[in-house]
């Protein structure tokens, strides 16, 4: 166990991924102001950072673990930059912050999930109007300019990908490629995009009878609509870092249970807490008639469901030799958290 309290990680992986995806996002003349200020809008509106943190606290859990496999030497591109630079220490060697490497990673996912919650916000979705304690960005920009900023923060997301970091060693470039890989499927149709395809359905917004799902259904659904960029989040991570193969399925194992209980609990808030906690509205499941845990099992049975979840993510962080790092208290947030 690291003696770093979760918290200051929490808050240093924040404040490292706020200003390498301040460095990434393009501003004019590169792109047209509108454009920029609409993305930087969403972006930096106050997201709690799961997904990036995730990624980040699995490259260093590895690290730790001692299990991977090629040593890095150093990281270029738009990351070299002082947010990059001045906690990476000045040792041109042997990479002193393995979480270089898997920094690009983390702040792809971030602009993919922001996006999702752009376009999810849209009328023709979830037609919501609060969004990280703001307005939608919609209700500020308009349906265009909103649609236009979440595709122009998804195709960011996969040039940096492509570009960072900028080291063409065949190991480096060997990880980048599996990397781009799994987050393009975990945001595509077999992922994110059928699991919001599927919840239109069941909500009656798509052609056809609503679907009606069971508890299998409703897990399918969340494993693809949520699960599965979470997933990709911790996966990526244990990939840049270097991971052995027994260790990405290890890390895929948590990262399914931790993704799982994020929803269940995603649930749960939407009956129990309120839009100021929250920063989104809430009751809104309820309102539309839509399945979710607390509506399938009750809310005592999905808090128990979500507390299981919580002990396989541990059993599977301790029959990995991966208790070291924050995955452990990360899963703890997850499921404890009140926003
Ligand atoms: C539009 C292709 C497309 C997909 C949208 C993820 C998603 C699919 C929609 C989001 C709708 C929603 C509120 C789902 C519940 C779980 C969820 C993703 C909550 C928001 O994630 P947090 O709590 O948000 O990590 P912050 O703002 O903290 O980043």
């Amino acid at each position: 166990m690291t003696a770093e309290p979760l918290a200051d990680f929490l808050n240093r992986a924040r404040v490292r991924v706020d200003e390498a995806l301040a460095r990434i996002l393009p501003t004019p003349p590169a792109c047209p102001a509108i454009v920029s200020d609409a993305m930087r809008y969403s972006v930096f509106a106050g997201g709690k950072r799961l997904r990036p943190i995730l990624t980040l606290a699995a490259a260093d859990a590895v690290t730790r673990a001692g299990h991977t496999r090629v040593g890095d030497t150093r990281v270029g591109h738009r990351f070299s930059g002082a947010g990059a630079s001045a906690d990476a220490g000045a040792d041109a060697g042997a990479d002193p912050d393995p979480l270089r490497l898997a920094l690009p990673a983390a702040c792809a996912i971030e602009l993919i999930h922001t996006y999702s919650l752009i376009h999810d916000d849209l009328p023709a979705m979830d037609d919501d109007t609060l969004r990280r304690g703001r307005p939608t960005l919609h209700v500020v920009y308009g349906d265009g300019i909103a649609i236009l900023a979440g595709d122009g923060l998804h195709a960011e997301a996969f040039t940096l990908l492509a570009t960072a970091p900028a080291l063409d060693d065949p190991e480096t470039l060997r990880r980048k490629l599996r990397v781009l890989w799994l987050i393009g499927s975990a945001a595509g149709p077999a992922g994110m995009v059928g699991g919001q395809a599927i919840d239109l359905q069941a909500a009656g917004q798509a052609p056809g009878h609503p679907l009606t799902l069971d508890a299998d259904g409703l897990r399918g659904m969340h494993a693809r609509k949520t699960g599965a960029l979470i997933r990709a989040s911790a996966v990526s991570g244990a990939i840049m870092a270097g991971a052995a193969d027994d260790l990405v399925a290890a890390m895929d194992g948590y990262a399914t249970e931790v993704g799982l209980a994020f929803q269940i609990v995603d649930d749960i808030l939407d009956v129990e807490s309120d839009p100021a906690t929250l920063g989104k509205s809430t009751g809104k499941d309820a309102a539309g008639a839509k399945p979710t845990y607390p509506a399938l099992f009750g809310l005592d049975r999905s808090r128990a469901l979500a507390a299981d979840c919580l002990e396989r993510a541990h059993a599977t962080l301790t029959a990995a030799g991966l208790t070291g790092g924050w995955l452990g208290p990360i899963a703890e947030w997850v499921v404890r958290r009140k926003s």
